[in-house]
């Protein structure tokens, strides 16, 4: 497998702009991506756009329907070795997907488990299998969920570490959605962080904002990464979000204040 370029800052919004990335996938140029399929039909992951989500570009879709009837697959797309070998701490790995149905129609049940091995000799994939660093149902349908994981124990030091996912488990639904894949140093963020006073906390009707500067942006997302609120005041009504805890992200220029609140 060929080695890819790394592109600096190109997936990243504001506030990831100065992380630095040791590896970032976007499937809209040539991707250098390995293919293993462990069940009995003849498909697997591919490059595609589809209108589902069009903002995303090109993506790495698999099935698990066709016209001709149900799949059950067990697909695998394989990054190439990305090299960490001078990198100790502070690994983050994120990505994206999504199905394209709405969950109403139950058809949103995709399966994926993400892996991460030293290499790809046998006992690397065997020990990196029997440990995934995610492995779920897709919760809901028609979104891109964005998830982060701390892959320092995995990945730090190791001169081919290596991003295995996997579309398994499920039956009868129609296709996953893969994209915006990157591996990064979670601590470079700190760069452009700046404090932000978030009140009241909890906060049932409205979300204040204190933060020096104008020109705000405020992202609210689920734990989960949907987001569910985007405002560029520093008043943000939240009376119609569901009770729980939230993930607040405040955008200054190139600058982000983020951390958690809870709405009654
Ligand atoms: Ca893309
Ligand atoms: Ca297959």
């Amino acid at each position: 497998m060929k080695k890819l370029l790394l592109s600096l800052s190109v997936v990243f919004t504001c506030g990831l702009s100065k992380a630095q990335v040791y590896f970032s996938e976007t499937f809209d140029s040539t991707a250098a991506w390995g293919l293993l399929s462990l069940d009995t039909d003849t498909l697997n992951w591919g490059i595609y756009t589809t209108q589902a989500f069009p903002d995303q570009g090109a993506v790495a879709l698999s099935q698990s329907w066709v016209q001709a009837g149900p799949l059950t697959p067990d697909n695998f797309i394989i990054s190439p070795p990305i090299d960490l070998t001078n990198v100790s701490s502070n690994v983050s790995l994120s990505f994206k997907i999504g199905s394209p149905e709405a969950t109403s129609t139950g058809w949103h049940e995709e399966f994926l488990s993400v892996y991460v091995s030293d290499g790809a000799s046998q006992a690397a994939v065997t020990a990196a299998l029997a440990a995934p660093v995610h492995s779920q149902v897709l919760a809901e349908g028609e979104i891109m969920y964005t998830f982060t994981y701390d892959i320092t124990a995995l990945a730090a030091g190791k001169d081919s570490a290596m991003l295995w996912f996997r579309h398994h488990n499920c039956t009868d639904e129609n296709f996953i959605v893969l994209d915006d894949i990157s591996v990064y140093n979670s601590a470079s963020l700190n760069e452009n962080t700046i404090s932000a006073n978030v009140y009241p906390n909890p906060a049932k009707d409205v979300l204040n904002i204190a933060v020096e500067g104008d020109e705000v942006e405020v992202i609210i997302s689920t734990l989960e990464g949907k987001v569910v609120v985007t405002d560029k005041t520093k008043t943000i009504d939240i009376a119609n979000l569901n009770a729980g805890m939230y993930i607040y992200k405040v955008k200054v220029g190139d600058k982000i204040a983020t951390g958690n609140f809870v709405k009654n």
